[in-house]
Order: structure tokens, then sequence, then C-alpha cells
């Protein structure tokens, strides 16, 4: 089986290419692939993103989509599906966590949950998904140089370490994504 990652955050591709690609061969959309997320869910927004790169790869291929997200309680669910440009159009990760912590700030209640859905396409229009959690707190500052996003904010649930202060191995081990690679995965039948 050949895949091509519908992204063009090539944070997600590091981290779904061992987790897909033991049974298959992993590729990712060229640089600057990029489509305007308009669905109101993460599942709507997994599809318009892999309904665009369904056409420029060859029908052998199947296109796999990622959308994710951080659902913060005390923040009825925001960043949500706006988790990438929360801070604004052209915001990065550091504009992103900025605002998360003080809008935070002296909230009580810190339960958030990050969330994946992965949505497969075959150039005949077969469609598979996996979706998963990651249940955790936010923390009250940044800590931590791995993953990408919301991670040095993140406390997985059950860990005294922010989700940046993880190993990719770890990371994986328990991630939103992790749960979805898996589910899809074994949908696929190229679990191992
Ligand atoms: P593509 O649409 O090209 O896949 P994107 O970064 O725009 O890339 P999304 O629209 O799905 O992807 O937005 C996901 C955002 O949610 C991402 O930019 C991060 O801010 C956050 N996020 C998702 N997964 C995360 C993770 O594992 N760790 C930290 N933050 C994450």
């Amino acid at each position: 089986m050949r895949i091509v990652l519908a992204t063009g955050n090539r944070h997600k591709a590091e981290e779904l290419g061992p987790m897909l690609g033991g049974r298959a061969e992993v590729d990712v959309a060229s640089e600057g692939f990029a489509v305007d997320e308009t669905g109101a869910t993460l599942l709507q927004n997994a599809l318009l993103k892999a309904w665009a790169l369904r056409p420029e790869v060859p029908a052998d291929r199947l296109v796999v989509a990622d959308d994710s997200g951080l659902e913060v309680r005390a923040l009825g669910g925001r960043p949500g599906v706006h988790s990438a440009r929360y801070a604004g159009p052209d915001c990065g990760f550091d504009d992103n966590n900025r605002l998360l912590l003080s809008e935070m700030d002296g909230v009580e209640d810190r339960r958030a949950a990050f969330v994946c859905v992965l949505v497969a396409l075959s150039a005949d229009g077969e469609l598979a998904a996996g979706c998963g959690l990651c249940p955790g707190d936010i923390a009250t500052a940044p800590r931590g140089e791995h993953g990408f996003g919301y991670d040095p904010v993140f406390i997985p649930r059950g860990m005294g370490t922010s989700m940046a202060e993880l190993t990719p191995e770890q990371k994986n081990a328990i991630s939103h994504r992790g749960r979805a690679a898996r589910m899809l995965a074994t949908a696929l039948g190229i679990a191992e």
C-alpha cells in the first residue's frame, strides 16, 4: 500500500510517517499544500484536505488527511477547529501559546483534550477514518522542546511533564494522533 499525506505541516508528517509506515510506503504532499479550512468540524476539514489532494496523486496511492486541535473546557472548547490560527491569520505556535496562557490566567479548571481525526480516501472514493483523544491539562507556563504547536503548554493526564518534554516515541504512544493512526491502520488492514 502507498499513502500520500494531505498535509502542509511537517511535524504531523514526521509523527504519522512511522505510525502508518510499518506496512505501507508513506509520502507527503508537495510543499505548500494548503486548503481553505472552512469546515465547522475536524471531520469536515479532514475531508476537505483529502478531496483537495485526491486529483493530484496517482490512483494507486491512498490519500490520508489529518485535522486536529486542542479543546479547552473552560474556554467552551476553543481553540478547537481554529487551533492553527487561534492568534490570527499569520500567527505562529508561540503566539498561540501566549494567547492561550493569557486566556487561562487565573482559571482554575485547566482540563483540555487534544483531538485528531484522520481520513483515508482511495481513488474510487472509498473512505476510512480514525479518531483519537488525549486528555490533559493546560500548564501555567511552556515547558519542553519536542513536538510542535501546543505541546509545551499541554500536560497529558497522569504525566508530570508537558507533551513537549516527551520523546517522539513517548508522544506517539499516548497522543491523539497516535490513537487515531492506530485506529486508521486497523481499518485499512495495515496495523502492525
Ligand atoms: P495541515 O492542515 O496542512 O495538515 P495545520 O497545522 O494547518 O496543517 P490543522 O488545521 O489540523 O493543521 O491545525 C492543527 C493545529 O492544532 C496545529 O497547527 C496545532 O496548533 C494544533 N495541534 C494539532 N496537533 C497537535 C499536536 O500533536 N501537538 C500540538 N499541537 C497540535
